[in-house]
């Protein structure tokens, strides 16, 4: 294992030649799930990791899968995952380095002609952040079971476009069936879209969950009608209504503080014409919170409020997504934390705030993240940033936990272990330079 190690300037390069595609002249970048500008990341990453010897597939939701063989090919693969499309104000490191630091791990093993024992596998998730189509994380669901190939396909953006008609669009609808792809592990770099790293001077998180989150869509019908002649007491204002119910939505997670978050990010109001009076207004809601039985109060107490503040108009309330609080793997947790530990990079256990593809995939493999600090915990906005130095880091910890978490299924593999206890655990890191 000769100078098997990240080279921070060549990821850092990766980062800003994807951040090019879909940049914002504000800095950030608007690369939304199976847009042009999609396929046109997913073709270069699958170009780059073609060029470190891998072979790629993709299932029929577009999932891709960077393989680079190990020495046993009976193995389900160790996993590197994350996504490449953003936000509309996104930045250039959300989920970007989680997919790129994988792409670093391929370069350094190939670089250093390092072989493993299972498969080292590089995984783009479609349509993580379910801005353009809800839910998030509807091709991970899909891969753990959570939502069905068919609902996932017929989930439509704002503008009516279908998921499987975009994905085909694209070139990316592939034929394996996602979900039918074991794997030994999945590992995740991400940064942590959140202050608490920054404020405590730590370059690593070690995360161990993630919070429960819920999305509603909320509709709300009234009656168009003449600003001018309307009558402040005949109107059936929906627009009114729904700023009565969006007042609630902080209302409900202030009561539920200090844990407790509470959006609404998207509004349409119907005619949107400034001189009538709305007649129906769309709007979604995304509730989140750490324990799924104060979750579930804070739901309820959306619905008695938003009754009152209907004001007789019609009120429909949808839930469209209920993603449970998740516990990563204790194998994998450890990995990470002894890596951080191995490499002297200060760190401190976290749950995640922010939703991840490792959410569902813990579903059905021992999963674990790792955060990165990013400036004033800001993302989802298009002055998202993060210092070399720490992505190099993470990095670093990505490519020593998932070499220790080989090692052991190898001495597993050999028996040297007894299978109760071989678990995915931490390495016995032997001083390498990674
Ligand atoms: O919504 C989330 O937390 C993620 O960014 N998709
Ligand atoms: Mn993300
Ligand atoms: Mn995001």
């Amino acid at each position: 294992m000769s100078n098997l190690a990240i080279d921070p300037a060549r990821l850092w390069s990766s980062i800003l030649q994807t951040a090019a595609i879909g940049a914002t002249p504000r800095g950030g970048i608007c690369r939304l799930a199976l847009t042009e500008l999609d396929r046109a990341v997913r073709d270069w990453f699958v170009a780059e990791c073609e060029a470190v010897g891998c072979t790629v597939t993709v299932d029929d939701m577009g999932n891709i899968f960077a393989r680079r063989p190990g020495r046993d090919p009976a193995l389900p693969p160790i996993a590197i995952g994350s996504h490449l499309d953003t936000q509309p104000t996104g930045g250039k490191f959300d989920g970007v380095i989680g997919v790129l630091a994988g792409l670093e791990v391929l370069r350094a093993l190939a670089e250093s002609g390092t072989g493993t024992e299972a498969p080292i596998e590089v995984i783009d998730w479609t349509n993580e952040e379910g801005s353009r189509f809800a839910p998030a994380m509807l091709s991970s669901g899909v891969f753990a079971g959570a939502f069905t190939r068919d609902w996932a396909h017929a989930r439509a953006d704002r503008a009516g476009t279908r998921f499987g008609d975009a994905l085909s669009a694209i070139g990316y609808r592939g034929d394996a069936p996602c979900g039918a792809h074991p794997l030994s592990a999945h590992f995740e770099l991400h940064i942590e879209q959140g202050p608490i790293l920054e404020d405590e001077d730590r370059v690593i998180g070690i995360v161990t969950g993630v919070q429960g989150m819920r999305w509603y869509e909320v509709t709300v019908a009234g009656e168009e009608g003449h600003a001018g002649a309307t009558p402040m007491r005949l109107r059936r204002d929906a627009l009114l209504a729904s700023a009565r119910m969006i007042q609630s939505v902080e209302r409900i997670a202030h009561a539920h503080a200090p844990d407790a978050v509470g959006t609404v990010g998207l509004i349409d109001a119907r005619p949107n014409s400034r001189n009538v009076v709305p007649g129906e207004v769309f709007f979604t809601v995304d509730l989140r919170h750490p324990d799924d039985v104060v979750l579930e109060a804070m739901e309820g107490a959306m619905h008695a409020a938003f009754e009152g503040d209907a004001g007789g108009l019609a009120l429909s309330i949808e839930r469209v997504w209920d993603n449970p609080a998740v516990a990563f793997d204790p194998g994998c947790i450890a990995a990470v934390r002894d890596a951080a530990v191995a490499l002297g990079h200060p760190a401190r256990e976290i749950v995640s705030g922010a939703g991840h593809d490792s959410a569902y995939v813990a579903r059905v493999a021992p999963t674990a993240m790792i955060f990165v600090p990013c400036a004033g915990g800001l993302s989802h906005n298009e002055a998202e940033s993060a210092e070399q130095a720490h992505v190099a880091a993470g990095a670093a910890v990505l490519l020593h936990a998932v070499l220790a978490t080989d090692r052991r299924l190898a001495a597993a593999r050999q028996g040297r272990v007894s299978r109760e206890t071989a678990g995915v655990r931490g390495p016995v890191i032997d001083g390498g330079s990674a």
